[in-house]
C-alpha cells in the first residue's frame, strides 16, 4: 500500500518537473482519485495523512522532490 502510494508520488512529481510539491490536501486527493480502488481506508483522513507525514521527510508539510525516499526512488 505504501509502495503504490510511493510510486503515485514520485510520477505526480516527475511530471511536475519538482516545481510542485504536494501539501496535505494536494496528497489527500491524489491518493483519493489515483488509488480509490486500490486502497480500502482511502476514505480515512488519518491514514492518508500518516503515509504524507511518512514521506514528509524535512517535516515542512509538504511532500516534494526534496524527501530522500522520493528522491532515491527517482534517481
Ligand atoms: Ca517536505
Amino acid at each position: 500500500m505504501e509502495n503504490a502510494i510511493q510510486d503515485l508520488v514520485k510520477v505526480f512529481l516527475k511530471s511536475t518537473k519538482g516545481k510542485e510539491s504536494l501539501g496535505k490536501n494536494q496528497f489527500q486527493n491524489l491518493v483519493k482519485n489515483q488509488l480509490s480502488n486500490v486502497l480500502s481506508d482511502t476514505e480515512s483522513k488519518e491514514a492518508v495523512n500518516n503515509m504524507a507525514q511518512g514521506l514528509d521527510a524535512n517535516q515542512d508539510g509538504k511532500v516534494g522532490f526534496e524527501e530522500k525516499k522520493i528522491e532515491e526512488a527517482t534517481s
